[in-house]
């Protein structure tokens, strides 16, 4: 051991790392993955653990024959057929013992030298025709401390091991070195070429400088130590553990597990956090989108309510001359107050005459403008439509999965967003779109009835402006009639006249101030029903922040913690 690291030392780093690992678990128990959670679970066992020296490789390397020979005891069962089908854990022990401690694992007690510094492990082989033993395997490798990978020697070339091996370096970092087994089946050059080729081949999977080891389970066996290749070996872990001492040793090997435990939830966590970020930005894009095109309506409106009310001033001026000229014609007849005129008509049916003339030629400009602006009402509401549910589409496509994070809304997202995306489109040609507020009266505006939502949301308008406007004639007229009832009609007629135009010049303020006031409540509901749509994406996303920020908060809290002891735990400790 480095001579200025004290035990103290060690023993405070092992309670960082554990710490470390403590909230890690916590975090895995958060993002619901169990997988990940029994993992750190055992990692904070392993800490206490004696070093872990794990053996494998493919099914009848000779593994077992090579923990055997390297321990001098015929401790692991050895074939010709598959043969381990448990995790065997050999650990010193004054007196010698075999005790399984679940289906998998099984523990050996040996009174052997070399086991007080490390225990050694034989496991199943890769590549068997029984399914679990390479899964056995696998899930034994984050507690390894130094992975011995032990190939048949004449042939190095398996798939299996090398998959192995990548799962051992890339996801879990571990410590490895290589045997060539069997090396007596293997002519020496044949060897010298195989143990070159392994070099390369581990060369390229990103080991530096790797160690490669020729034995021979048979010659050590047979006495034959100068030959088999052992004392090599031996010697090689003697030195290893004299440099780096176990407990260091095993220290950094956790510490690179665990940074690449943090690295592998860095990445899903990330990828999570940019998603939501998106989906935030197209929530705030979707609730601005429809304000400022409310707003668009609003103004759409007024320029609607503006043209109407000129129209209404040209065609009041023609119903008032209209008005003032029959009037000057009317002749009384016998004192009484019938009142006859060129047709000699009555007073009521002209004026019921000349009432429906204001209301059909109002009806008929007033339908046309109206008309008019609704087509263009409608339009901008079918293009914000259009538009939001291509918003919609980019949250569709822009979606993460992760092998690590399960948080159930997270699994909804989807559903969620296409649900919301099909009942906005569906607006665009739902007929019963804006029912609720459809007071239609189908005697008043039949024409407009029918056709797409946008075009029911016209309709309501429409329908709208004429019956404000049926009513505004009505009361004018309304008045008219009991202006000739009683005293002299030469007197009144100038203030009939007056009275009446007066009527139509209030009731235009009324016109105005009723479509105004009731045209804008019906744009409030008409956008409250488009957004009521967007509920559901609001609260998820909202959902989304409740849950993912703290989890990001807590990853980061972790991750400058963890960064804290690796530094102290890779400058403190030398290099293993
Ligand atoms: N000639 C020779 N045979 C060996 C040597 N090592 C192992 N064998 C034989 O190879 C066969 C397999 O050896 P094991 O040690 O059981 O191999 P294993 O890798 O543990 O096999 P599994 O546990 O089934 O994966 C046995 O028949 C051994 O006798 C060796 O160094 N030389
Ligand atoms: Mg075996």
């Amino acid at each position: 051991m480095n001579s200025f690291i004290i035990d103290q030392e060690l023993v405070k780093y092992q309670s960082d790392l554990d710490n470390v690992l403590n909230h890690l678990q916590s975090l895995a128990t958060d993002i619901n993955n169990q997988q990940l959670e029994l993992t750190i679970r055992n990692l904070r066992l392993n800490i206490n653990e004696p070093f872990l020296f794990v053996v494998v490789g493919e099914v009848k390397a000779g593994k077992s024959s090579f923990v055997n020979a390297l321990l001098q005891a015929d401790i692991c069962k050895t074939a010709a057929d598959p043969c381990t089908d448990v995790i065997q854990q050999i650990i010193y022990s004054e007196n010698q013992f075999e005790q399984p401690v679940n289906q998998y694992l099984r523990k050996i007690g040996l009174p052997n030298e070399i086991l007080k510094t490390l225990s050694v492990v034989d496991t199943p082989g890769t590549n068997t025709i029984v399914a679990n033993h390479q899964e056995i395997t696998k899930d034994f490798i984050p507690n390894s401390d130094l992975i011995f990978f032990v190939f048949f020697a004449k042939n190095p070339y398996t798939r299996s091991a090398w998959e192995l091996l990548d799962y051992v370096n890339n996801e879990w970092r571990k410590k490895v070195v290589f045997v060539l087994q069997q090396a007596d089946l293997t002519k020496p050059e044949e060897l010298a070429k195989n143990k070159e080729k392994l070099r390369e081949l581990a060369i390229e999977k990103g080991i530096q400088d790797p160690m490669v080891f020729a034995t021979s389970a048979e010659l050590e066996v047979n006495g034959d130590l100068d030959h088999s290749g052992f004392a090599t070996v031996r010697n090689y872990i003697q030195q290893t553990l004299k440099d780096g001492g176990t407990k260091q040793l095993k220290l950094q090997g956790v510490a690179k597990t665990t940074d690449q435990i943090i690295d592998l939830l860095r990445k899903d966590l990330f990828s999570i956090q940019q998603q939501l970020i998106k989906d935030q930005a197209t929530v705030r894009k979707i609730k601005a989108k429809l304000q400022q095109n409310k707003r668009q309506s609003g103004f759409e409106l007024e320029s609607l309510i503006n043209r109407l009310l000129a129209k209404y001033d040209t065609i009041t001026t023609r119903v008032k001359e209209d008005f003032r000229e029959q009037l000057s014609l009317f002749t009384l007849v016998k004192g009484s107050f019938a009142v006859l005129f060129r047709t000699s008509k009555s007073v009521p049916t002209w004026m019921d005459e000349l009432k429906h003339n204001c209301e059909v030629q109002l009806k008929t400009s007033l339908g046309e403008i109206s008309q008019d602006g609704i087509k263009h009402f409608v339009s901008g509401i079918r293009t914000l439509l259009q538009s939001l549910v291509d918003d919609l589409q980019d949250i569709k496509v822009n979606h993460v999965t992760t092998n690590t994070i399960t948080i159930d809304t997270l699994e909804s997202r989807q559903e969620i967003v296409e649900e919301v995306q099909q009942k906005v489109a569906g607006l665009l040609d739902d007929k019963t779109f804006l029912h609720s507020i459809e007071s239609v009266n189908a005697s008043v505006a039949p024409r407009f009835l029918g056709g797409s939502a946008a075009t029911v949301a016209g309709t309501a308008i429409a329908a709208l402006t004429e019956i404000v406007l049926l009513d505004i004639i009505g009361t004018a007229f309304a008045g008219v009639g009991i202006l000739f009832a009683g005293g002299t009609l030469i007197l009144k007629k100038r203030k009939i006249i007056r009275q009446f135009e007066d009527k139509l010049d209030q009731e235009k303020a009324r016109f105005e101030a009723e479509l105004s006031a009731k045209l804008h409540s019906k744009l409030d509901i008409i956008y409250e029903e488009i957004e009521r749509n967007f509920l559901n994406i609001y609260d998820y996303v909202e959902e989304q922040e409740q849950k993912i920020l703290p989890l990001v908060d807590k990853f980061k809290q972790i991750e400058q913690n963890a960064n804290q002891v690796f530094t102290l735990v890779n400058a403190d400790l030398k290099p293993v």
